[in-house]
């Protein structure tokens, strides 16, 4: 299969790069950590290692060394379509090369095999009270999914460690592979917006999400692709990420994980904010009975920070730079539906906001985040169900997960296991340096 054979031939180089570096310079210091980052979350503390990408505070997140911008260039495009198969990215973040086009085709060859999903799945999902959030039915499905882990099986009947990764290749392929089926089954369900299980043969992993999401519409599937691409990964640190490391660490297959990133991705300060970026958005438009004007919305966001509140979508950990994954579903906007007036009023923010930041002089950073637009994308095509745009972050977020994780295994990465101090042994230490 085509990324075993590749990893198969990359992984030596990397397993000796690796068990180089800590056999030889194992006990250099990278960095100290402050009493305000023990108590901090850990901001900042640079402790996790991933070549696969980076957030780089100037140009925004590099996959694979490349930016946004040369991954829409550089990967592989069907004829019809004007955004990269998401096939090709895969390759790309596993192997850390650019697919030829047929590599690209081979990967989704492999997902389009991998697709089915098993009966009892839809029947855990039919169980739950309609109120359910599709959050919750995501997670729900995807631990019903655990059935099906090769790496169970194989673990179970004494699988060598070397071939940890290929099983949890495997597990990644089929997990991808079903990710959209299942969240079209429950934005179907859910919303009985669309009929479930409308799969379009013909059309490649994203085209067939968007296909089978109800919106017949051959830009919806590339946004789908664009969308599908942009948020597949954010380094290691983030809350979904880094519990999907670390549950993984634990060898717990790669559903077993992948399902408590999701749980993390669910919180209202990491995957949900997208959901209230666009209720921020339509708040502002009934406001006013449609787009304001300039000075209107500058009055108006003054109030809001004079309220002690926060501008959805504005505002970064890392980046001082507008997000490039913002700039590029701008200009998708711009380009497709510039008359939208949703668009219209998220382009307006974009002209004023990080003026009114700036005079404020709070945030570190005043230019848009990814979330400030991609609701306002979704609502055009008519995907308005806020709550279920978590959901399509998390397929999409599986993509880098799983390259991690793929990669933790065949590094031999160690159960993580940071050691705690009581607060008195913090006070010592600050008594006896500060
Ligand atoms: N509106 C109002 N105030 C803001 C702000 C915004 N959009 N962004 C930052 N600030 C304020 C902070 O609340 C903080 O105020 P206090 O000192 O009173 O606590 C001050 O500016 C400094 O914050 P910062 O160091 O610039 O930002 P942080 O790294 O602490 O937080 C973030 C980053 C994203 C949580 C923050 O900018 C924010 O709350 N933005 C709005 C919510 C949002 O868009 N979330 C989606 C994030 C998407 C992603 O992470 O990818």
């Amino acid at each position: 299969m085509i990324l075993q054979d590749k990893m198969t031939e990359i992984l030596p180089a990397w397993r000796e790069r690796a068990r180089k570096l800590v056999k030889e310079q194992g006990n250099v210091r990278v960095n100290d950590f402050t009493i305000d980052q023990v108590f901090g979350g850990m901001r900042d503390v640079e402790v996790l290692v991933t070549d696969i990408s980076y957030v780089d505070p100037a140009t925004g997140i590099r996959l694979r060394g490349y930016t946004i911008p040369e991954v829409l260039e550089k990967l592989p495009k069907a004829k019809s379509a004007t955004m990269p198969y998401v096939g090709g990215l895969y390759y790309l973040l596993l192997t850390g090369e650019l697919p030829t086009t047929e590599q690209a085709l081979a990967v989704e060859a492999e997902w389009k095999a991998r697709a089915a999903i098993p009966a009892h799945v839809e029947n855990v999902l039919r169980a739950m009270p309609d109120e359910t959030h599709p959050m919750t039915l995501f997670s729900q499905g995807v631990l019903a999914l655990q059935t099906e882990s090769q790496f169970v099986k194989r673990y179970s009947a004494g699988m060598k460690k070397d071939e940890y990764w290929i099983a949890a290749l495997e597990d990644s392929l089929n997990l991808i592979a079903k990710l959209p089926v299942l969240a079209a089954m429950i934005y179907c369900r859910k919303y009985s917006k669309c009929e479930v299980g409308r799969a379009d043969p013909g059309l490649d992993w994203a085209g067939n999400f968007a296909h089978e999401l109800g919106v017949a519409n051959k830009e919806y599937e590339d946004l789908t692709r664009l969308y599908m691409i942009i948020h597949s990964d954010h380094e290691s640190g983030n809350v979904s990420a880094h519990a999907v490391h670390l549950v993984g660490s634990a060898l717990s297959d790669v559903y077993l994980a992948f399902a408590a990133g999701m749980n993390g991705l669910a919180g209202p300060l990491h995957g949900l904010a997208n959901q209230e970026c666009l209720g921020w958005l339509l708040s502002v438009y009934k406001k006013f009975n449609g787009v304001p004007t300039k000075e209107q919305l500058e009055q108006f966001a003054n109030e809001t920070l004079a309220a002690g509140k926060v501008i959805p979508g504005y505002g970064h950990a890392v980046l001082r730079t507008p997000d490039p994954r913002f700039i590029a579903q701008y200009e998708f906007g711009k380009k497709y539906f510039p008359n939208d007036e949703l668009f219209q009023l998220a382009d307006l923010v974009y002209q004023v906001l990080p003026g009114v930041l700036k005079a404020q002089g709070k945030a570190k950073n005043p230019w848009p985040n990814v979330d400030a637009i991609s609701g306002a994308l979704q609502y055009h095509y008519g995907v308005r169900e806020f709550d279920f745009y978590t959901v399509l972050f998390g397929v999409s977020r599986a993509l880098g997960v799983t390259a991690n994780l793929i990669w933790a295994r065949a590094l031999g990465q160690p159960i993580e296991r940071p050691k705690s101090m009581t607060m008195a042994m913090l006070e010592e230490i600050a008594n006896t340096k500060g």
